[in-house]
């Protein structure tokens, strides 16, 4: 299996999130992907390449011009004239209905950004577009008859929509591939399995009859994102019928979850996709600090197998997952499933 992967991901490094108004570690720490890389090397699951740069014009299919712009520029603007560095943080949020685009950074700050789990620092743009150039040079091998590529996307992206960021993502990588594979008017479904709604991507295909999103999730009336994820949330107009959310409760175990899979799957299938995508979250493991799922690293080898037997081309992206010890193994059981690896158990 091919993973993408660039060494400039790893300078994202928030120094700290804003929890109950104090400073708190962020989950999203450099030393999750070093868990990936030193488990895909040890478990010999193919070669790691560079992504190529692939500009922003992809980028602007899925994000609006103006968030991307404010991405970019934030951390020089608030440090422009300061002696000091600091992470751009916001104060002010636009209320419903009262969504105009203030002239100053003070008021910009808050037009974007949905949460405090976001900072932006020195190196958090280069590392944000990296990462989603992991999953457009996902995406292209693809095209190029690749049948499995894994984009090891940090920081990750399924909490950003068209035009929010928040949970930790700035850019939706796997949004950005689906637009990507999606050029040629081909049909994709996004099947979402971190512990979280990947409201973000929800958002992007809400309306579109042409992409597929089916997730399962932490009950959104208990746990982040809070305000979408919800069952009855089905798509509008041409979309309708082409989003799928299955809400879980805490604590959920394995074979509530399978199953839960298994009924999702069966829809997937019946949307007839030419493309798969998995936004792959691992923070539905039973070691997790901030999930309360049970999945097990066997688990997630069984959750890589049943989505091989779809028998679809797929781009793995990377998305959530917080056991650092753990992490590496999660993603390669889960992967050496899905690409069906010669198993040794
Ligand atoms: C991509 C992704 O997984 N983003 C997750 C964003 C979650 N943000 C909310 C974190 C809440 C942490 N609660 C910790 C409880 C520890 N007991
Ligand atoms: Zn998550």
């Amino acid at each position: 299996m091919l993973t993408i992967y660039s060494p400039v991901q790893r300078t994202h490094q928030p120094a700290y999130v804003v929890k109950q108004g104090e400073r708190s570690a962020s989950f999203d720490v450099p030393e999750r992907v070093d868990s990936i890389l030193a488990a895909l090397n040890k478990q010999e699951l193919g070669p790691v390449i560079a992504p190529d740069d692939a500009g922003l014009e992809p980028i602007r299919a899925v994000h609006d011009t103006g968030m991307i712009e404010y991405l970019m520029t934030a951390y020089e603007r608030q440090n422009a004239e300061a002696g000091v560095s600091t992470p751009v943080f916001p104060t002010f949020f636009p209320p419903p209905g009262q969504r105009r685009h203030p002239g100053c950074f003070e008021g910009q700050k808050g037009f974007y950004c949905t949460n405090m789990g976001v900072p932006i620092n020195e190196d958090t743009w280069k590392a944000t577009l990296a990462s989603a150039h992991c999953a457009i040079a996902g995406a292209r091998h693809m095209q190029s008859g690749e049948s499995c590529v894994y984009a090891l996307c940090r920081p990750p992206g399924h909490h950003a929509g068209p035009d929010f960021f928040g949970g930790y993502c700035y850019l939706n990588n796997a949004a950005i591939a689906a637009q990507v594979l999606r050029e040629n008017g081909e049909r994709v479904a996004i099947l979402d399995i971190d512990y979280h709604h990947g409201n973000g991507t929800q958002a992007i295909f809400y309306a579109e009859s042409g992409a597929w999103y089916g997730s399962l999730h932490i009950d959104p009336g208990t746990d982040y994102p809070f305000f979408a994820g919800y069952a009855d949330e089905v798509g509008i107009g041409a979309g309708e019928g082409t989003n799928w959310n299955v809400p879980l409760s805490p604590g959920t175990g394995q074979g509530r979850y399978l199953s839960a899979l298994k009924t999702l799957l069966v829809r997937l299938t019946a949307f007839n996709p030419q493309w798969l995508i998995v936004s792959a979250g691992f923070d539905t493991y039973i070691g997790d600090p901030i999930g309360t799922f049970q999945l097990t690293t066997a688990g997630f080898n069984k959750v890589g197998r049943r989505i091989r037997t779809l028998n679809i081309p797929t781009l793995v992206v990377q998305e959530g997952g917080y056991c650092i010890p753990d992490l590496g193994r999660n993603v390669a059981a889960f992967l050496k499933g899905l690409a069906d690896f010669k198993q040794s158990d």
